[in-house]
């Protein structure tokens, strides 16, 4: 798979009661089948998470509370910043992509929708090996 970063806009269904986002599996917004989900909360100041790849895994993440930022390393070596600050942004994250999470506020809660079960030989968690196989043309 190549390596994609895209940031989604989710539709906001609002009425008198409130709010609601909806994500749905195989959709143009989530393009792929969700085996698992995980969030991230109670972060400690100035704390830097991820610092990895994957090699199959897609995620898609969105902070239903708060805000974070997301840096993202493409094979090419071209980064690119995101601030995750409202339930109705996401992150689509696809393909061989070094990406860190940083900037928690006090009540960001991330919500990862992942497209594998976890499997730790799916990560990459060295930066060089990250380089290394993205020198050699991606995963294959
Ligand atoms: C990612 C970013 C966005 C499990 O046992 N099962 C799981 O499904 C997950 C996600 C983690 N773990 C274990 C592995 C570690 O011992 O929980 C511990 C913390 O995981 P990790 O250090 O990988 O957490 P983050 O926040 O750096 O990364 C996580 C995801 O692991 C990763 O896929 O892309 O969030």
């Amino acid at each position: 798979m190549l390596a994609n970063v895209k940031e989604v806009q989710f539709l906001v269904k609002g009425d008198e009661r409130g709010k609601l986002v909806i994500q749905e599996a195989l959709s143009d917004l989530v393009p792929f089948e969700i085996k698992r989900s995980f969030f991230i909360f109670d972060t400690t100041p100035g704390t830097i998470r991820g610092r990895h790849a994957h090699y199959r895994n897609r995620q898609l993440l969105i902070c239903v509370s708060g805000a974070c930022t997301l840096s993202c390393e493409m094979p090419d070596g071209s980064r690119s910043s995101y601030r995750l600050d409202w339930p109705d942004k996401g992150l689509l994250i696809e393909g061989l992509v070094w990406h860190e999470m940083k900037e928690f506020s006090k009540d960001a809660v991330l919500l990862v929708l992942a497209s594998e079960h976890y499997d730790e030989s799916d990560y990459i968690r060295s930066h060089e090996d990250f380089k290394r196989i993205a020198a050699s043309g991606g995963v294959p």
